[in-house]
């Protein structure tokens, strides 16, 4: 699936902006058919956004099941004999889309892009205006990602019907039309996507690129393109992989990013994908790129902020990697769900390097209930985690900032109904990716888990002081060290501890320092931190979390979980310098 891009050939239409919107009480909307008509009695509702925080009634905020969007559009005259698509950036969790009551889609899947062409349903013509019409679901249960339970209670003490949405993960499952719905045409002839894949000669003065040009038309010529508009390489191959050699590359780097672009020719389309020249390796104590040892020094994130939710916001990226060169990270987590297409751009420019990882998130209830034994995750899972592992990499494969994928966060793997579930997801990433290496990021054990063989890289979170011996930061050297050593010596993998914090109230002064205080996180993340540099087979350090967030309530969440060394508006807490000054020294 190729970004809707503009050039000589192709137009693109942003239909982002208010919508009408309506919340299903009854959830009766589709057997009600209001599809066929437009909505009565709708509000206003901003696309992009998540629509929880917007509304004022915490029946509405915490629907469970249907809401509706609506729009309207008109086709240009310039559009006539063009194919047209309708796409979505993303969607929570559940989609079916009517252009003039006709449907035109569904889909399942809260945080990647879908779409369909609409061709023969539009036309273009001044006069007449077309009526989009999108029902929404934000029910998640165990065939979806991330799973989730719709749990309802009768008798006594409930009235009649009580139900609500519970979730396994520490997020507000925000919802909504998230991410930016576009029209865009391409010629009839199309090109339906562009695969590019570099590798580098031993002394990095060579760099192969294949590309593999798939769709209706006929490619001409394809040219790759350096950054001041000049070839760097040339073909008229008319094949569908074809291999261009760029002599003397400027490759990608972290921190110092440098994007070549391929400008791909058909007789009818034109196609040009931005991408970099870079390699990534591991070895059993090291993650290479470009040959040169790389430490993850970064955090996990969450895309979410006030008012927008969970909705793409364009300002809040720009603020947020300001914020991240400014403490000298080089990386971040898309935990627990891959982010905006918009944002990985970003990423590619700015250099940043990224763990991109699928909304695999709330496998795990640390034993106290089974997940893998057929009762919760079943084979429909499965199948959903394959598909959108797919559609992850068919989204982000060209993104030079994307070094490894992460299959899940924190799944149980010490069941025996992981391992072949896990073996199936391992496997399926490495079949479609063969140049990025694979991880997922544990909660688990080393003595119990059992799928950690087929990893590149052993991504782990530890909340040791935290979570355990709350308060005592002075056990926190010891365990790390400990817990690290054990899983090294069983699997040989370099490690990434990809979580660590603690609950951190803004302004919250003591001395001594107490949990919830600025000075305890700043003296939680320093214990580890003398864990992590005696010991060389770490390549990295992603505190948990970038900027406090929104969860469900909660006994341990007053307002949403506070261990960002940010606050949810992005102000600094103390360990932001305490960060800043481990990070811009040398070595992290
Ligand atoms: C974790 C999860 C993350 C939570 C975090 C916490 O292990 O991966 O989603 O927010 O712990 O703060 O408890």
């Amino acid at each position: 699936m190729l970004y809707p891009i503009e050039n000589r050939v192709r137009e693109v239409k942003n239909l982002s902006g208010i919508w009408n919107f309506k919340i299903d009480k009854n959830n009766s909307g589709i057997s009600e058919r209001w599809y066929e008509a437009p909505l009565k009695d709708a509000v206003l509702m901003a696309v992009p956004s998540s629509y929880n925080d917007l509304v004022t009634d915490a029946s509405e905020r915490e629907h469970v099941g249907y809401v509706w969007y609506e729009t309207s559009f008109i086709i240009p005259a310039g559009w006539e004999g063009r194919r047209i698509v309708i796409r979505f950036g993303s969607a929570a969790h559940h989609a079916v889309c009517w252009i003039n009551g006709q449907e035109i889609l569904r889909h399942k899947g809260g945080f990647l892009p879908f779409e369909a062409e609409i061709t023969e349903i539009v036309e273009a013509s001044e006069e007449k205006e077309f009526r989009l019409t999108v029902a929404l679901s934000n029910v998640l249960d165990w065939t979806c990602l991330p799973s989730g339970e719709v749990v309802t209670k009768e008798g006594k003490g409930y009235p009649e019907g009580y139900h609500y949405q519970d979730t396994f993960f520490d997020f507000y499952n925000y919802s909504g039309i998230h991410r930016p719905v576009k029209l865009y045409t391409t010629p009839k002839r199309y090109i339906e996507d562009i695969v590019i894949t570099t590798s580098l000669n031993q002394e990095m003065t060579r760099a192969e690129v294949v590309c593999r040009i798939t769709g209706t038309d006929k490619i001409k010529k394809i040219q790759i393109l350096d950054e001041n508009g000049l070839a760097a390489a040339e073909s008229t191959d008319t094949a569908e992989t074809v291999t261009l050699t760029v002599e003397n590359p400027k490759l990608w780097n972290p921190g110092k990013a440098y994007l070549y672009r391929l400008r791909v020719e058909g007789e009818e389309d034109s196609y040009t994908e931005t991408f970099g020249i870079r390699s990534v390796k591991v070895t059993d104590k090291e993650f290479l790129i470009n040959g040169k040892p790389f430490y993850f020094k970064g955090f996990g994130k969450h895309e979410d902020s006030e008012i927008h939710g969970r909705g793409m916001d364009l300002a809040l990226n720009v603020k947020d990697f300001n914020l991240l060169k400014w403490m000298g990270a080089n990386s971040f987590r898309t935990s627990h769900y891959p982010y905006s297409e918009e944002l990985l751009m970003m990423a590619d420019r700015e250099g940043f390097v990224i763990i991109d990882e699928a909304p695999a998130v709330g496998m795990c209830f640390w034993q106290e209930k089974k997940v893998f034994d057929g009762t919760r995750v079943n084979e429909k899972t499965l199948e959903h985690h394959l598909d959108t592992l797919k559609d992850m990499y068919s989204r982000d494969k060209n993104h030079p900032c994307v070094v490894m994928w992460s299959v899940a966060n924190e799944a149980d793997t010490s069941e025996d109904g992981a391992v072949p579930y896990f073996k199936k997801v391992i496997d399926t990433m490495r079949s479609l990716d063969n140049t990025r290496p694979v991880t997922m990021v544990h909660t688990m054990w080393p003595s119990a888990d059992k799928v950690s063989q087929w990893l590149d890289v052993i991504c782990l979170n530890r909340y040791f002081g935290w979570y355990s011996d709350h308060g005592h930061t002075e056990v926190i050297k010891e365990q790390v060290t400990g817990e690290m050593k054990e899983w090294y010596e069983k699997y040989h993998r370099p490690m990434i501890m990809t979580e660590y914090g603690a609950d951190t109230i803004p302004g919250l002064h003591k001395m001594p320092a107490v949990a919830f205080s600025e000075e305890f996180q700043c003296e939680f993340l320093k214990e580890y931190h003398k864990a992590f540099d005696e010991l060389d087979f770490m390549v990295g350090e992603q505190v948990w979390a970038f900027a406090d967030f929104q969860t469900k309530q909660g006994l341990n969440r007053i307002d949403g979980n506070k261990k960002g060394v940010f606050t949810r508006n992005r102000q600094p807490k103390m360990a932001a310098w305490l960060l800043r000054e481990r990070w811009t020294r040398e070595k992290g």
